[in-house]
């Protein structure tokens, strides 16, 4: 398996293994868990500038990532199936327009104040700290 894959394998089981708090939503938890937690590297890999911080543009180019490393029939929508772990009235929360598929921009662009919410002390980055109390906290709403 090529470092590529075996990046993209381990992101899936991220997505996979995301479930999911009501009150922070689909798309945050999978983002934030994605881009921290339990994953020991996944915040330095969305940290991409290793300022130790995850600023806006990283937050959503991991978003990205996220959405084509779980897509596994590569039709660009995700499907419940290719969602495992998160419940009915999260995906259909994130699917704004009902058609039972989340498509990119709904998976990254449905909740614009997700960054903003995890951005506890508004300063534009999550900290490590940030990101990992926000997946505490999706985590105790499971
Ligand atoms: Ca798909
Ligand atoms: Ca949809
Ligand atoms: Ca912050």
């Amino acid at each position: 398996m090529s470092g590529h894959l075996t990046k993209a394998w381990r992101d899936c089981a991220v997505a996979r293994g995301a479930k999911l708090g009501a009150a922070l939503g689909l798309v945050v938890t999978l983002a934030v868990a994605a881009a921290a937690a339990d994953q020991p590297d996944s915040f330095s890999l969305a940290d991409r500038n290793g300022d130790g911080a995850i600023d806006r543009g990283e937050f959503h180019d991991r978003r990205v990532e996220v959405f084509f490393y779980a897509d596994r029939n590569r039709d660009r929508a995700l499907e419940p199936v290719e969602m495992t772990g998160v419940s009915e009235d999260s995906f259909s929360d994130a699917d704004r327009d009902g058609d039972g598929r989340l498509s990119l921009a709904e998976f990254t662009g449905a909740r614009a104040a997700d960054f903003m919410q995890a951005d506890r002390n508004r300063d534009g980055l999550l900290s490590k700290e940030e990101a990992d109390s926000v997946y505490r906290d999706a985590a105790a709403a499971r």
